[in-house]
This record gives C-alpha cells, structure tokens and sequence, in this order.
C-alpha cells in the first residue's frame, strides 16, 4: 500500500514538473496570440479610420489621413446656381496624399503653442478651449505653426485651397454633397441659421461659435469644414486662377494681396458654407470668424 502510494506521488510529481512548463509556455503563446490580435486591431484601426494623434506640451490633437485623388474642383452642379465667377471652371484636379485636422484648431491647442488665448469668444470656463481660436490672422497662424513646428520637429502646415476643397468634399470618399458632409446644412454646420446652435446660444451656454465637433462629420470623419469659423488656407487668393491653374497639386498664385478663407462661419449665410465658396482676406486681418485647420 505504502508503496503504490509512493509511486503515485511519484507520476503525480512528474506529471507536474512536466505540465507546469507546458501550462507556462501556453499561456505565453495565448498572452503572446492576445497581443498580436490587439496590436493587429490598433492597425488595422489606425488603417481605417486614418487617424494619427499628436501631442505638444501636454494637449493632443488628431489628424486624418486623407489619400489622394482626383477631384472636380470648383461649381459642380450641385454647388447652385448662386455659384461664384471665381469658382468657375470646376476643373479636374489631382491631390496627393496628406494628412489634416480632424478639426479646426481649437483655442485649447493654441494655448498650448503659443502661451495665449487670443480669441474674441472665449465663454466663461475651461470649456471654451474646446472652441475653435478666432481672432487670428494668417501671419498668426503662420507663427502658431513655426512654434509648433519646432515643439513638435515636423512640418505642419495650412493645407492649399486645393486639398482644403478635397477634403471637404469626402476624398475619395466622396458622396458629392454641396456642403462638407451633407446635403442638409444643418446636419453639418454652426452657421447662422443652425437651430441647434440657436438653442444653444438661447440657454447661453456658448460664445457665438459652437463647440468643435458638435455636428456630423463629413465623409472622412472631419468636423466643420462647413461652418463654425472660416479656415485660412495657404494660397494667395487668385480670382481668376481656376483659368490657368496646373491639374496636379496647385498651391495658388506665385503672388497676391489677399489669402484664401474657406468654409463659412458661425455668422455666415448656407451659401458661404458651400464646399467650393471662395473667399479671402488681407493676411494680417483678425477677426471673430476666422480660425485654421492644420494640414501635414
Ligand atoms: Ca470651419
């Protein structure tokens, strides 16, 4: 009896000594599975949603990855027929890939760059950094992103009128809606008329400007192209430039007095939220309707 007992310990140690190393080395395998599955899901995320995320000094900021493409560019038919001479010819233009704020730049960021909050609606507490800056010239906005740049060492940039008009039209994704995301202008933007905006602003619980993202985003997954507050854009603004401008990645004229504003505010009427609505002003103008919208 003492015997088959001794012999029982004995296989039942072994069979420990050799199962624990096996038990361990499955787990690794499952832990290691586990991880690959997740790090292929964040992949594969990051593939389809196309978004990177930044940080500089402490505050994030998201970019989408718009892939390039051709366009039409310009008075598409569905733009109306309240369509600007400048926007005339729609023309076919080619993109390349690049990558831009998934929203306008709020005042929370600027803050972080630059050290100040120049804007004219700020609200009355910290949730107004979650409203896009305004108050900003172009010349500013070219400073905010010379700081940024040396914070960060990469190069963003304001995007050119082109690849603005690109990705507020969806991309390649595009659905060919007249404004950025939507036929229905209330859907997408904070414009003069937004009802739900107007509530908001009824209960004084916003400065004039909505909140960034508080409407559906567009095609691509970007907010307000479409309202809120106009976007700078690189170009010179060029009257005539859809005339003679090249087919592939135009950047505006070589010189000018004016640059490009896209996109409508907060204060402006639906045909100025239009995605192919062409507008400028002096680079050293500030006003409480004017922000930016990165691009790398
Ligand atoms: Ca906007």
């Amino acid at each position: 009896m003492r015997k088959s007992v001794r012999i029982i310990g004995l296989v039942a140690l072994l069979v420990l000594l050799v199962a624990a190393p096996v038990d361990m080395m499955a787990q690794k395998r499952g832990k290691a599975q586990k991880r690959k599955a997740k790090t292929e899901r964040t992949t594969k995320g990051k593939a389809a949603s196309g978004e990177q995320t930044f940080t500089v000094n402490g505050v994030s900021f998201t970019m989408i990855h718009v892939q390039g493409g051709t366009f039409t560019m310009g008075a598409t038919s569905e733009q109306g027929s309240y369509v600007g001479n400048n926007e005339k010819p729609a023309h076919k233009v080619a993109v390349s890939s690049f990558l831009i704020g998934m929203f306008e730049v709020t005042q929370y960021l600027w803050t972080a760059v630059m050290g100040n909050n120049p804007s004219k609606l700020q609200g009355s507490d910290m949730l107004a950094l979650r409203h896009p800056v305004e108050n900003v010239s172009w010349d500013d906005c070219q400073e905010f992103i010379r700081k940024l740049n040396a914070a960060t060492g990469k190069h963003f940039r304001l995007p050119t009128e082109a690849e603005w008009e690109y990705a507020a039209r969806g991309g390649n994704k595009s659905r060919g809606y007249k404004y950025s995301g939507s036929n229905i202008i209330d859907d997408v933007a904070a414009y003069a008329n937004n009802s739900v905006i107007l509530e908001a602003l009824n209960k004084e619980e916003l400065p004039c400007h909505g909140f960034v993202g508080m409407l559906a985003p567009n095609e691509l997954g970007i907010y307000d192209m479409s309202g809120n507050v106009w976007e700078w854009c690189q170009d010179w603004y060029g009257e005539d430039y859809y005339s003679n401008s090249p087919s592939s990645n135009p950047t505006g004229p070589s010189t000018g007095s004016n640059r490009v504003k896209r996109g409508g505010s907060w204060n402006s009427s639906a045909v100025s939220c239009r995605v192919s609505c062409r507008v400028y002003d002096s680079a050293d103008l500030r006003s409480r309707y004017i922000g930016l919208r990165l691009a790398l």
